[in-house]
């Protein structure tokens, strides 16, 4: 199996959960440039990672990654085992990082791609900052009282920590949430995090 990332983006999720699986694989770097190259969009039209080939079996989106890989690696248990109810917080963990918080960080990466006026960019970037605080603040409360988003370790807490990472990067202020920082914290000490990061030269 080959996982195709990009050293820290939100891949870097599902560099995590092969680790936690225990997983036979091969983790293929990528760079910007040829993310867009006829090679690799051959692989994902989106020109995106990540990107995970099983034999002749290529999926894209990370959601759906991690998913599989779930259900490929019952025994890791991934999306928390067999329990409805915390299977479905991890899911609904993961979209929240997937779809909202992900999709909130375009305003800051790539205002560029939402409008072409250049003197709009530093208000889309404020607005996403104040959206992805407003979201950190949802998660951090959920954390109450606990040591993982859904309970248990799942891929949402990997994804999560990616995003932390982000938020770090771009000088986003995590002092307020202190459950955050405890579960980054706490994550940067996982043998399957640590490995995948070091994998990933971070
Ligand atoms: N919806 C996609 C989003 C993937 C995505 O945005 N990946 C980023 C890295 S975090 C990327 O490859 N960006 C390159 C680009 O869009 O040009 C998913 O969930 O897999």
């Amino acid at each position: 199996m080959k996982l195709y990332y990009m050293p820290g983006a939100c891949s870097l999720a599902d560099h995590i959960a092969l680790e936690w699986a225990n997983a036979d694989y091969e983790a293929c770097a990528v760079s910007r440039e040829s993310l867009k190259q006829p090679e690799f969009l051959a692989l994902n039209p989106m020109g995106s990672v990540p990107c995970l080939v099983d034999g002749d079996f290529v999926l894209t989106q990370n959601v759906a990654i991690l998913h599989y890989l779930d259900e490929k690696y019952p025994q890791a248990s991934l999306l928390g085992g067999k329990d409805l109810q915390t299977r479905a917080n991890a899911m609904r963990w993961l979209a929240f990082c997937n779809a909202d918080l992900h999709g909130a960080f375009v305003g800051i990466f790539a205002p560029f791609r939402l409008i072409d006026d250049e003197t709009a960019h530093a208000n889309i970037q404020a607005k996403a900052r104040e959206k992805i605080t407003n979201l950190l603040n949802i998660a951090n409360n959920a954390l109450q009282n606990k040591q993982y988003i859904a309970g248990v370790k799942t891929v949402a807490d990997a994804y999560l920590f990616v995003i932390l990472r982000w938020c770090v990067g771009v000088g986003i202020d995590l002092t307020p949430f202190a459950n955050l920082v405890a579960l980054m914290n706490n994550l940067m000490q996982d043998v399957g995090v640590k490995n995948a990061m070091q994998a990933e030269g971070l």
